[in-house]
């Protein structure tokens, strides 16, 4: 797949990130990465034209529609599985593609696969968990892009009494760095005064099968 034009290959900021350093965790937070017409062009286009999917997944024993839609995409060999359903991804759309190499190339990753999560309203939101699925390998680093409306980023250590709440904007580029989801969890908390959609897609690296 061939690089988009050069101007759009200068469209993401290079300031610096800022930094949290949290015990058994570190976080890079990249303010407005993308600018905001680039990063509003690129959500109307994802919504649009993306497959978007609300799954079933099994919880506490009972089958519940996910309180978001989904897409699964990446490399042909980049299945997923988390509570009790094995996604297959969707081949690259060319945006997600170029999106990927923008991120690996600022941070030195090699993602293969993007988790897109399209929160529609307030009520849409994503419970505590870590990504911490066999697939991503024992200390994944994960990377988070969200596009639109601005929503509430929660973590909490899972042993100790630390938590912190980030505010994720427009544009704004997130990364956890390993051990983040072997000592934390992370949610998009329910937020009624969010009046407008959100994307965020989570970079992910999935190894190949043995
Ligand atoms: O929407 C977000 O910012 C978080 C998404 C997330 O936690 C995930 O995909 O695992």
């Amino acid at each position: 797949m061939p690089d988009l034009a050069q101007s759009d290959n200068q469209a993401t900021a290079q300031r610096q990130p800022q930094q949290f350093l949290l015990p058994q965790a570190e976080l890079w937070l990249w303010k407005q990465w993308l600018p905001t017409e680039r990063a509003q062009a690129y959500f109307s286009r994802l919504q649009q034209e993306l497959n978007w999917q609300q799954p079933q997944l099994w919880l506490f024993g009972k089958a519940v529609c996910i309180p978001r839609r989904q897409v699964w995409m990446g490399d042909a060999h980049c299945s997923y599985r988390y509570s009790g359903v094995t996604f297959q991804p969707e081949p690259w759309h060319p945006l997600v593609w170029q999106l990927t190499l923008w991120v690996n190339r600022q941070l030195k990753q090699q993602f293969n696969a993007v988790l897109l999560n399209l929160y529609q309203q307030g009520d849409d939101h994503m419970g505590w968990h870590s990504d911490d699925e066999p697939e991503l390998g024992i200390a994944p680093d994960i990377a988070s892009l969200s596009l639109g409306q601005s929503r509430r980023f929660d973590l909490k250590h899972k042993t100790a009494d630390h938590q912190l709440s980030l505010m994720l904007e427009d544009g704004d580029l997130l990364l956890m760095r390993a051990p983040c989801q072997q000592f934390w969890q992370h949610r998009v908390p329910k937020q009624a005064k969010a009046g407008s959609a959100r994307l965020n897609l989570t970079f992910r690296y999935i190894k190949s099968a043995p």
